[in-house]
């Protein structure tokens, strides 16, 4: 029998492979590596381990992250953990009938290089079943509109952390708007707010990751 539960424990505790040294006090116990393999011997499909091992875990790490009852480093290693794991799912994913959600294109704007809250929210997007497509920082208006024409109905994520780069993500709205494109935008980053998104026109704000993912769920849902 397939066991998703304890991929998600593993995922959770950050046990990426069985060498791994950390946590301390699973020392020589399988990681998400080895019991994703596992799982896929057991006959399971690839899509139950994504969504039931994988994505259990994330919810429950962005939920955490959210109660402030974890932090940045955990996040990131719970991440690393979920890399592990889907290493091994993705080109088994890419044979099945698989499909993603939707695609999350991700940048942080123009003039700014702030990327930690970026990559998380990039990564709880993944751990969401997102395919994600990442920009990186300092990202110019151009090429957010040139990914989003390549990727049709796309959701345009952008984080900003300065005040000064803020106005970037209007102005990358309104170049979206000016190109014909409807892809829906999401913002975020610590000097943003839902009335800042509001009047520049994003579709979503949020200001952390699960919120992010359950904003752009229930959009895509409407
Ligand atoms: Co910078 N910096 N920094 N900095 N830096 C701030 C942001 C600042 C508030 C510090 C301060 O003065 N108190 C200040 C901004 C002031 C302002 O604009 N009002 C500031 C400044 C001024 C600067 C420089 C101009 C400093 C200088 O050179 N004079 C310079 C600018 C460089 C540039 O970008 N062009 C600069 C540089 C840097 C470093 C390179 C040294 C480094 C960045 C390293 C990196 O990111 N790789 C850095 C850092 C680390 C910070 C602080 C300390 C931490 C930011 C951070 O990573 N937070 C920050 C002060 C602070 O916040 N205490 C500061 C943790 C992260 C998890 O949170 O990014 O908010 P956050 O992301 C959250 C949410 O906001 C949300 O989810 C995340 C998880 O909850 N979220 C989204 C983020 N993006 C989202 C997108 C979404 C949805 C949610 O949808 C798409």
């Amino acid at each position: 029998m397939p066991d998703f539960q304890a991929i998600a424990e593993a995922l959770i505790a950050g046990k990426t492979d069985k060498d791994a040294r950390y946590p301390p006090k699973l020392v020589g116990q399988p990681g998400v590596k080895e019991l994703v393999q596992a799982a896929i011997d057991d006959g399971a499909t690839p899509n139950d381990v994504l969504t039931q091992g994988l994505i259990a875990g994330m919810e429950v790490i962005g939920q955490r992250f959210r109660d402030s009852e974890i932090f940045v480093p955990e996040v990131l290693i719970a991440a690393k953990a979920m890399h592990a794991g889907l290493d091994i799912l993705r080109p088994l994913l890419a044979e099945s009938d698989y499909k993603a959600h939707g695609t999350f294109i991700i940048g942080t704007v123009e003039g700014d290089l702030h990327d930690i809250g970026k990559n998380l929210v990039a990564m709880m997007v993944e751990g969401a079943g997102f395919k994600v497509i990442d920009l990186g920082v300092d990202v110019s208006v151009q090429k957010f509109v040139e990914t989003a024409k390549e990727n049709p109905g796309a959701i345009v994520g952008m984080s900003a952390l300065l005040t000064t780069t803020m106005p970037a993500m209007g102005k990358t709205i309104q170049a979206l708007k000016e190109a014909g494109l409807d892809n829906p935008t999401i913002i975020g980053g610590a000097p943003t707010t839902q009335k800042f998104a509001d009047e520049i026109g994003a579709s979503l704000f949020a200001a952390d990751p699960t919120t992010a993912i359950e904003k752009i769920k229930a959009l895509l849902a409407a």
